[in-house]
């Protein structure tokens, strides 16, 4: 009686994975010849030096679907050219925030950030002891 009842009530759920599974396949409409939809966007971080700048740059660069990234120092934003297809501003966003900066109203990843260079962090600047790093 006990594995009838089990049975019964994983069918459903049985029957709702299986109906979920086709539907996801994405009826391309009509996508004419360009199929690249880049987008750029600029998110302001806590950068404060040169090594964060490449920091950043680079965990954005690694993304796939990321043309271009960045970061202008005396501003502390990042400018961004990605791929609307394949990536949005909240990964974007989320990207930086792993690399241990804030990144608009997302804020830095306690772990990531705990584990920058001292000078990286919040509050200090590198300023003209730039090349202790
Ligand atoms: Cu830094």
């Amino acid at each position: 009686m006990r594995t009838l009842l089990f049975a019964l009530a994983i069918v459903p759920f049985l029957a709702m994975s299986a109906a979920i599974v086709p539907a996801t396949a994405p009826t391309p409409t009509t996508t004419t010849t360009s199929s690249l939809r880049t987008k750029k966007v600029i998110i302001k971080t806590s950068a404060v030096c040169g090594m964060c700048k490449t920091t950043i740059e680079k965990a954005l660069q690694a993304l796939d679907g990321v043309a271009k990234a960045e970061l202008d120092l005396v501003t502390q934003k990042v400018t961004v050219r990605y791929d609307t297809n394949k990536l949005d501003v909240a990964t974007l966003r989320q990207a930086v925030a792993a690399a241990g900066y804030d990144a608009d109203e997302v804020p830095a990843r306690p772990k990531a950030y705990e584990n920058l260079p001292n000078c990286c962090k919040k509050g200090t600047s590198c300023g003209p002891d730039e090349a202790k790093h």
